[in-house]
């Protein structure tokens, strides 16, 4: 249940408010950042925690790098069961984010590699400095994707892509990785932080029935069968706009109040 008590984190995380956006910074640069389950439920104590004041929340991270993946020190001592159960803690917490109250933002850079990629996935936008760089390693460490990578990323680049990450290791650099999908921005090194903020604070302005669709309802449509998925797109369309919020809105825009696409 949220309250006002900012949630007790793990040292390698971090949580500051900045207006309506919520920052979660991953910190623990020493170890790349690597995904210990201490983090997992620390990232999962965050998500949960998110008071109504919240609009939006950024993940980023301390150091060269976004993420080095799973914590490969506590992968050596899971049997097959412990194996399943932390794959699916893993799917449990990034469904938070994915599904979660607010729309997240992820800044990257250096390593997105694995888990790291898995995380990122997770959130609705990706922000890559020139620096960041992606792969799934899985492949050459003998294992498999185990936090919704099988399920989001080819999303995001399709199975063919993902298919070729992990046969043959390939690593996508910042440009091409926006070429095919992996991040919606590329800014100039050092840079994700920032633009991550100003989009955040952006979509923190929105209507919040408008990001509850975009973020419950809009990934639900685009998998379901269409017969329901155009019915659902109508149900939450009409729910949006017969707010008193959507009609000031739109009435902003006619009245000259509003700015319009042309203005950013
Ligand atoms: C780690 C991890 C880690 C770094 N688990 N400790 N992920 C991988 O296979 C990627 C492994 N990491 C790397 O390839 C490199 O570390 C990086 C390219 C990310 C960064 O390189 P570099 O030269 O800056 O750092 P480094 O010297 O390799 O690492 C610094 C320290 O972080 C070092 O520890 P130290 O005590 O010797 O200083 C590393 O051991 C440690 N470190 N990455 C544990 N991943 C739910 S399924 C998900 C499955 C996966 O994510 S598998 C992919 C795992």
């Amino acid at each position: 249940q949220p309250s006002n008590q900012p949630p007790t984190l793990p040292p390698t995380l971090r949580a500051e408010q900045r207006g309506a956006v919520a920052v979660l910074t991953l910190a623990r640069p020493e170890k790349r950042n690597a995904l210990d389950d201490r983090t997992i439920l620390g990232i999962e104590a965050f998500f949960d925690g998110l008071g109504p004041q919240v609009r939006a929340a950024v993940i980023r991270a301390e150091g060269d790098h976004f993420c080095a993946g799973l914590d490969l020190n506590e992968m050596r001592s899971r049997d097959a069961f412990e194996g399943v159960l932390h794959s699916r803690m893993w799917h449990r917490v990034f469904e938070k984010i994915e599904l979660g109250p607010v729309p997240v933002v992820a800044a990257l850079s250096g390593a997105v590699v694995g888990g790291g990629l898995e995380l990122a996935a997770a959130a609705h936008v990706r922000v890559a400095d020139e620096t960041t760089f992606y792969a799934l390693p899985e492949g050459q460490r003998g294992i498999f994707v185990g936090g919704g990578a099988a399920v989001r990323v080819p999303r995001l680049i399709g199975v063919a892509r993902m298919a070729d990450m992990m046969l043959t290791g390939r690593r996508y650099d910042a440009r091409d990785g926006a070429a095919i999908g992996l991040s919606q921005y590329v800014v100039p090194a050092g840079g994700a932080c920032e633009r991550a903020l100003e989009l955040a604070e952006r979509i923190a302005g929105n209507a919040p029935q408008t990001n509850f669709a975009v973020v419950q309802a809009l990934p639900r449509i685009a998998e379901a069968n269409p017969r329901e998925g155009y019915l659902l797109e109508a149900l939450i369309a009409s729910l949006a706009q017969s707010t008193e919020d959507a009609k000031g809105r739109m009435a902003d825009f006619l009245e000259g109040r509003a700015g319009k696409v042309t203005d950013r």
